[in-house]
């Protein structure tokens, strides 16, 4: 019996697609529409109830985009990004939840995506090209392509702490939050981890609760967001300038945000001009603070003029000496781990009722029934969030069990580091794509910049296929073993490897510590991705048919 006939012999005839789309958030519906285009049937399945993917799910009090919404925004379609109204300079989770939402009905794509539904396996038949997949209702689907739009945080990580599930009150995690409101107003509540999530929830839960305890493992560099209402103009502004603000963030920003870029280095100015320039970053606020000087990642000189700035900026917000002391970050370069963005999170600390925990020197013994124990000491809490991140990039693929080439499965090649060609595919796994991959951008870029990118490039890759009659692609061991290596060599030319990031794994015990993104920037990484197809796929190997079995013909 072939590994296709051991998933598929429920007696149940499995559905047969073009492509079977894993995921519905930004990445697999606009899959799905480019798809459609070619005249091709897919099928998108997603976990959820609803579309939206990383904003379907991280609902936690404060959540909002720490890309500015008029570029976290899709260009595929004008008239979308000149219809659609953003009311906040960041925009907040529901107002995104609600474009992706607009986006499903404005492009109708609802009819082929099937909701609440996981994908377990897909397993790889190499006698017919074609993957057969496994959904949790137990039926099967039948597929040419895959495409793993699987998002990179979407794996939320449930902390090993001692004693969590002998915890009396409601714990919540901020990337699996629940659809119903939660209410915090009167209680005690505990906030464990001060990342992005942790940095954006602090402020909005400190008003609500009547004390808010915060324990915090690695303080973090954050900038103010100095989030406002947009203004007609300002989205007029925006509108009128999409075509240059558009391509710029696609070819020109290493990040994919536009903004104006540094010419020179941290060290090329004398102290007052440095400070000057950190200062207007600073009011300007948001991500671009880091896009001050062009060496900032770089060079570790540089940086510490960057990251002291900060420090001097979080000891003057912060009343307490001892307080503001423990809130800056001195463990990493700035920027080594993603910048957070926040409103007002620093001064949260002079409320009166919120009170900051050290737990890198007294680390969290166990969690009892009514509250935190650490150091030695009980913080009683009526609630918890564990604001603790995620099995970033590689966590949620490795939950669907992928066989591939001779029963190998993806989890056992990646089992030392993701290994792919471009971030797109892996050897071994013929018609496999993954949506912002590990080896890709990313995470490091504007999501959305990234994500129609890479959904533009498999849409003519497997139009290409189609119209030569090539039924297999794969990449070669060659040029995946060329491109791993030149994404390392790129990452350790940089500060990014010094801190122990989830772009390293380094969140998750036993992960491998490998430098996952790409950072040669998403300009230049697109120049390649251009470049190889333009050479016919360079790197990839293209197999016509073993069995005839066409694609469906273009609409
Ligand atoms: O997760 P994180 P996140 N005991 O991994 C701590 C994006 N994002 O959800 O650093 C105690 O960054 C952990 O401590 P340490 C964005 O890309 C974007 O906040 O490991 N503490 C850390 O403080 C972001 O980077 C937006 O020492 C524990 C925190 O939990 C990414 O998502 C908003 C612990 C986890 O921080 C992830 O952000 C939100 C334990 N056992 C997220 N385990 C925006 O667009 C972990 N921690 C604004």
């Amino acid at each position: 019996m072939s590994a296709l006939q051991s998933i598929s012999g429920k007696g149940q005839p499995a559905e047969a697609y073009d492509v079977v789309v894993v995921g519905a958030g930004f990445a697999g519906m606009y899959m799905l529409h480019r798809l459609r285009g070619l005249g091709l049937s897919a099928r998108v399945y997603e976990q959820g109830s609803g579309v939206g993917g990383t904003w379907y799910w991280n609902r936690y009090p404060g959540a909002r985009c720490d890309v500015e919404s008029m570029q976290y925004s899709y260009s595929f379609s004008d008239e979308l990004q000149q219809d659609w109204d953003w009311s906040e300079r960041y925009a907040p989770q529901p107002e995104i939840l609600k474009y992706a939402n607009h986006v499903a009905d404005r492009f109708n794509l609802r009819p082929d995506i099937q909701f609440n539904t996981r994908v377990d396996r897909a397993v790889f038949d190499e006698a017919a090209n074609i993957w057969q997949v496994a959904t949790s209702d137990g039926k099967t689907a039948t597929a040419r392509f895959v495409v793993l739009a699987t998002g990179c945080l979407s794996n939320a990580r449930m902390p090993d702490i001692k004693g969590l599930d002998r915890f009396k009150g409601k714990v919540y995690h901020t990337g699996h939050w629940p659809h119903d409101p939660v209410e915090f107003t009167g209680l005690r509540v505990g906030v464990i981890g001060t990342g992005s999530s942790g940095i954006q929830s602090v402020p909005v839960i400190a008003e609500q609760a009547s004390h808010l305890t915060v324990f915090q493992r690695t303080a973090n560099f954050s900038i103010p967001a100095r989030n406002a209402k947009l203004t007609a103009e300002e989205r007029e502004r925006f509108r009128t300038n999409y075509p240059e603000i558009r391509r710029f963030a696609r070819e020109e920003a290493r990040n994919g945000i536009y903004t104006d870029l540094p010419d020179r280095g941290a060290l090329d100015d004398g102290d007052n001009e440095r400070r000057a320039r950190y200062e207007q970053r600073w009011q300007r606020g948001g991500l671009t603070f880091m896009s001050v000087y062009n060496n900032l990642v770089l060079d570790k000189a540089a940086n510490d003029t960057a990251a002291n700035f900060v420090r001097e900026k979080i000891a003057e917000i912060v009343s307490d000496p001892q307080t503001a002391k423990l809130l800056q970050p001195n463990n990493h370069p700035i920027g080594s781990k993603r910048i957070c963005v926040d409103s007002d999170y620093f001064a949260t600390f002079n409320r009166a009722n919120v009170t900051l925990v050290d737990i890198r020197s007294n680390p969290i013994e166990e969690i009892v029934p009514n509250a935190v124990r650490a150091g030695g000491k009980d913080y009683e809490v009526d609630a918890l969030v564990l604001a603790t991140g995620f099995d970033a990039m590689t966590g949620s693929v490795a939950k669907i069990d992928i066989s591939g080439r001779q029963g190998q499965t993806l989890n056992q090649k990646w089992a030392e580091g993701p290994k792919t060609y471009l971030g797109l595919m892996s050897v071994g796994f013929p018609n496999l794509f993954v949506i912002t991959g590990p080896g890709s951008p990313s995470v490091l870029s504007n999501m959305i910049v990234s994500i129609e990118q890479h959904v533009d490039w498999i849409t003519d890759c497997i139009s290409f296929m189609r119209d030569r009659g090539f039924e297999a692609m794969e990449a070669t061991k060659d040029a995946e073993d060329k491109w791993v290596a030149h994404v390392n060599e790129v990452a350790y030319t940089t500060l990014y490897p010094q801190a122990n990031s989830w772009y390293m794994g380094a969140n998750i015990p036993g992960k491998p510590r490998i430098f996952m993104p790409y950072i040669g920037g998403v300009g230049a990484y697109r120049q390649i991705c251009n470049d190889v197809a333009a050479k016919g796929y360079e790197g990839f190997a293209m197999t016509s048919a073993a069995r005839p079995q066409k694609l469906a013909a273009s609409s």
